[in-house]
């Protein structure tokens, strides 16, 4: 058997808002109840979008517009299809996030060497899934748009945990 063989029904999902370390939701991606997650890296969408903090809770969106916005960093994880599942539910996927194909240029890499389907691409891009959304308001793209999440940042516009609801 070769060791990569679980390699297969792995995800790639690309992180940008408040499940990046340090941000208040990472602490779901650590719990073994919900699968596995494991960090591969940094890295930058190769398109821009819009990322927005919107509604009464200061949400992060990345709104499915690519063109528009600014190429958003974020966090490179593998998942299993147990953390896969938990995070379509957490994320409220389709209704209010949906995943997404998106293009990453790597900007720091921890992931494994020697499995070839983990290893960026010979031009630095990996393919990964995104929540993002299409299923927004208008005015939305009209909020100011942001390149690098941080709850906390300069915008005065703290993220309102769920239990806070
Ligand atoms: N959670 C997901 C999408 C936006 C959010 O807050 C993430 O961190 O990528």
């Amino acid at each position: 058997m070769l060791n990569s063989a679980p390699a297969a029904r792995m995800a790639r999902v690309f992180i940008y808002g408040t499940l990046k370390r340090g941000q208040p939701n990472h602490k779901v991606l650590l719990d073994g109840a919900n699968g596995r997650a494991a960090f591969q890296g940094r890295g930058r969408t190769v398109e821009p979008y819009p990322l927005v903090i919107a509604g009464e809770h200061n949400i992060p969106w990345l709104l499915n517009l690519p063109g528009q916005g600014r190429r958003v960093a974020g966090e490179i994880y593998v998942v299993d299809e147990q953390m896969l599942s938990f995070l379509d539910e957490f994320e409220g996927c389709p209704d209010m996030y949906q995943r997404t194909p998106v293009r990453v240029t790597v900007l720091e890499w921890e992931g494994r060497q020697g499995t070839p389907e983990e290893m960026p691409a010979t031009d630095g891009t990996l393919q990964c899934f995104v929540y993002s959304t299409a299923s927004y308001a208008p005015e939305w793209v009209r909020l100011p748009h942001h390149d690098s999440y941080d709850s906390r940042g300069e915008h005065g516009l703290p993220y309102n945990p769920r239990e806070n609801r």
